[in-house]
């Protein structure tokens, strides 16, 4: 038969809006432009409205549906559990998952506490599977290329990372009071689930961060009742006020092992940034930056440049040369978002064929979530905090 995978890997999905689409469409792309030395299977979806669940498997592609997570998990025709759903439910999942010898994948954060992230690398490590924590942005090509130039010395030595993670889906007072504005749902808010990006990115491509001191800042304390209606928006159904309970916005400085000087922010309320996430890192001979909202492209300055054409110049990684880039068109036709997702899952069905554990996984997830941990406590202390492992 023509093209016939040498492996399948039969997936399984838990939650199915946002994260469930970028994850579906990453699954059936992934032969499309890497091969078919790996098929992933879209076995089976899961979400407790039927309806809704049922309307989502047929227009993702999956084969069938579930509305009890727990069934999914137990299924002998599924090898991954892939989990898309709110923070407060990963770490019940994903241990039962594990338990249950399934390779898992998970959206960030890990989880909502840094006790849950570390039960959650117990339980993946005690039961031998592999597992990833779905840091999408370090697999942009331009990031990934990033890394390249800081490895081969290109900067010498960091002196800053600067990360700003700027969203404003939620300005509107109006804008309801879903599931990413409570705590004991999402943990946290900005701080969490943007910070959490800006802080991997960090991690990947300078090291680990030792310190930190920040603030956080609700800006609108009382919102309407009501839930998200697909992407970033929510649906407000008016029928009482409830207290925001997270972050709309933190900003924190962080001490690296390396010496280098981290400064983050990351907020709701920049108003007219969508999703602007970058970074910017100064070193002796060089700096780097990158924009999500322009992610094909890297820029570059070189303090080796010839006197008089010295400044930032940008680079199309767009070519063979950059990451996964080739893997898609000609230079210069460049990819989006989603792409970055089939680059992560790419990693991680690899590291399940080749018995290798592909990062980042719960290890950085932990990590990770130490660090969000820290600016809490910063935040509430009004001091340095270290990062507790
Ligand atoms: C909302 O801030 C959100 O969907 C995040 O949860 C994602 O991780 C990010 O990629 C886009 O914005």
């Amino acid at each position: 038969m023509v093209g016939v995978a040498k492996r399948e890997i039969r997936i399984g999905m838990i939650g199915y809006q946002f994260m469930g689409k970028a994850h579906s469409h990453a699954y059936r792309d992934l032969p499309f432009f890497f091969g078919t030395e790996i098929k992933p299977v879209l076995r089976a979806v899961s979400g407790r409205k039927e309806e809704a669940v049922k309307d989502a498997a047929e227009q993702m592609g999956w084969e069938s549906y579930e509305t009890d997570w727990r069934k999914l998990i137990e299924r002998e025709d599924i090898d991954v559990v892939d989990i898309v759903t709110p923070n407060h439910t990963h770490a019940e999942i994903a241990i039962a998952a594990a338990k249950a010898g399934k390779h898992i994948i998970t959206e960030k954060p890990l989880a909502l506490t840094l006790e849950e992230a570390r039960e959650m690398l117990q339980a993946v490590k005690e039961n031998n599977v592999k597992h990833m924590i779905c840091h999408n942005y370090r697999f942009a090509p331009a990031v990934q290329f990033a890394k390249k130039l800081i490895e081969d010395g290109k900067l010498g030595h960091i002196y800053h990372f600067r990360a700003n993670y700027l969203q404003d889906f939620i300005m509107d007072p109006e804008f309801p009071l879903v599931w990413r504005l409570k705590k004991e749902v999402s943990g946290s808010g900005a701080l969490g689930d943007i910070g959490a990006h800006s802080i991997d990115l960090a991690r990947f491509l300078v090291g680990e961060i030792t310190e930190v001191v920040g603030t956080m800042e609700t800006f609108i304390k009382e919102r309407p009742a009501g839930e998200m209606a697909g992407g970033l928006k929510g649906q407000a159904d008016n029928s009482e006020y409830g207290e925001v309970t997270v972050d709309d916005a933190v900003a924190f400085i962080a001490k690296f092992e390396s010496g280098t000087l981290g400064t983050f922010e990351a907020t709701r309320f920049a108003g007219g940034n969508r999703n602007k996430n970058k970074f910017e890192i100064n070193g002796e001979k060089g700096s780097l930056r990158w924009d999500m909202e322009n992610m094909n492209t890297l820029d570059v300055y070189f303090a080796e440049d010839e006197a008089g054409l010295q400044g930032f110049r940008t680079i199309s990684c767009t070519e063979e040369e950059h990451p996964y880039a080739g893997a898609y068109w000609p230079p210069g036709h460049i990819i989006g978002y989603e792409h970055t997702f089939i680059h992560l899952i790419h990693e991680f069905l690899h590291g399940i064929t080749g018995n290798v554990q592909p990062a980042p996984n719960f290890e950085d997830g932990v990590k990770n979530q130490a660090i969000l941990e820290a600016v809490e406590r910063s935040s509430n202390s009004r001091k340095w905090e270290t990062v507790r492992n």
